[in-house]
């Protein structure tokens, strides 16, 4: 299968197309996802982004994080899209009516939803890059810190106050979207108790318009169902609390606690070096550890896989996707649980499965009944969660494994299309190409 692909960039030059990428999906106030697909700004996506444009010029990549800051809504919450003018995206801001809300941003148009809370991770490591490169960029860098970190520390005290709604501890999601995995497995369940009303307005879908085939997308029933929800999140005026009390999706999302509790240590971390107030960086510790403790509690005993939890439902949720490993990202587990789930992950129903193309996991196993190989986070692998994983695993002090995946995936994406995501067999770019986190991974990974 490897055969398929014709092209192979050797990293140099590889990594001067990556830079290409986000100069070409620069607007001058942010870097677009895409494109085409995603002509604004998301928030996870602004967060890579920002680490790969630190390898560029550092001042820029600050630039990049204070027009996502500048959007974070009164509340603390900071939005999962940022609009730019472009109209070819769907659902666009009118659709998302949050010019209504009380606690919206000013002078700046967005969602009313979030993402996983990888923005203190970002900041850590323009931090590092700057450090690197001189003392002026270094200066820079700090500087953005002091100023961004309470900021940071207010968006993580929102999930606090308004997203951890039960026993689990888990952080809460309330639309698919918020998960960063779309249409994963993961929330069949759930989204089957998602009932789109009678009254949903009509629309047209977009995206399809930018994919060679409508089978990497989710399909047009999943759409009614995530349409169906902006109606509801509407119809509570975006106030959180509300949101969570009549959302017909609530769900207690493994992967973004565990993230959750990594940008809480990372945040602390930070904010004692720059001498921040103990109070808070206390409040982040303690957040972090009851993080752990809620993905290490939802992990099956034996295999140490994480479950999300369906809070609507009143049920564990066990498909076979990437997320089950997201307590290799926190920590937190019995050790021989730990390294029984680090087999797993490197075994032959994921990253050693032999038909793989680049040895890094894909969004659900091979041997599951619900992976599709093309079809968005169904199957395919996506360069950035092999970031991100990778990432922790030097944070866990886990050397060999954060170089074999990053290696792998340097293997992946070296076909120089900057695929949103990959098939794992072949290794097809799917998706968007010329993605601007792929690209910004690629940086990190390669300079
Ligand atoms: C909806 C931008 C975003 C990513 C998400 C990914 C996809 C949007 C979409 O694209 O989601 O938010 O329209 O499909 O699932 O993780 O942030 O790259």
């Amino acid at each position: 299968a490897a055969g398929d692909r014709a092209v192979h960039f050797h990293p140099a030059s590889l990594a001067a197309r990556a830079a290409l990428v986000l100069r070409d999906n620069d607007t001058g106030r942010l870097v677009t996802a895409s494109p085409k697909l995603y002509p604004h700004m998301w928030s996870w996506d602004a967060a890579f982004i920002s680490m790969g444009l630190a390898y560029l010029d550092v001042r820029r990549a600050v630039a990049e994080l204070d027009t996502l800051l500048a959007a974070q809504w009164r509340d603390g919450m900071i939005p999962h899209i940022v609009f730019t003018q472009d109209t070819d995206y769907f659902p666009g801001p009118d659709r998302w009516g949050t010019d209504a809300a009380p606690q919206r941003p000013h002078g700046v148009r967005t969602s009313g939803i979030c993402q996983p809370p990888v923005h203190a991770i970002a900041v850590r490591r323009i931090v590092e890059i700057a450090r690197k490169t001189s003392q002026d960029d270094a200066e820079v860098a700090e500087a953005f810190a002091e100023r961004a970190w309470s900021s940071l520390y207010r968006w993580h005290r929102w999930i606090v106050r308004h997203r951890i709604p039960d026993a689990s501890g888990l952080v809460a999601i309330v639309h698919g979207w918020e998960s960063g995995m779309d249409n994963s497995p993961r929330w069949d369940e759930p989204y089957a108790a998602v009932l789109p009303g009678p009254d949903l307005p009509p629309y047209v879908r977009l995206d399809l318009l930018q994919v060679d085939d409508a089978g990497e997308r989710p399909s047009d029933d999943e759409y009614d169902r995530y349409l169906w929800l902006i109606e509801q999140l509407r119809r509570a005026d975006y106030h959180p609390d509300r949101v969570v009390d009549t959302s017909a999706f609530l769900v207690g999302d493994v992967f973004v606690t565990a993230v959750f509790a990594l940008a809480c240590d990372t945040l602390a971390g930070l904010g004692e070096e720059l001498g921040r107030n103990g109070k808070e960086v206390d409040d982040l510790r303690a957040w972090a550890a009851r993080a752990r403790a809620a993905v290490a509690l939802s992990a099956h005993p034996e295999t140490g896989m994480a479950r999300d939890r369906d809070i609507r439902g009143g049920r564990w949720l066990s498909a076979e996707t990437i997320a089950g490993f997201s307590p290799l990202l926190c920590g937190g587990l019995p050790a021989d649980v730990e390294s029984r789930l680090m087999s797993t992950l490197d075994g032959p129903a994921w990253s050693g499965h032999p038909d793989l193309l680049a040895a890094v996991p894909p969004s659900v196993s091979p041997s599951s009944p619900d992976f599709d190989a093309k079809r968005y986070w169904r199957g395919p692998q996506w360069p950035v969660v092999t970031w991100l994983f990778g990432w922790a695993f030097e944070q866990r002090n886990w050397p060999r494994h954060a170089s074999e995946f990053r290696a792998q995936g340097v293997h992946l994406v070296s076909d120089g299309a900057f695929g949103e995501y990959y098939e794992p067999f072949t290794g097809k770019p799917l998706g968007s190409t010329n993605q601007s986190w792929t690209a910004a991974v690629v940086l990190d990974w390669l300079c």
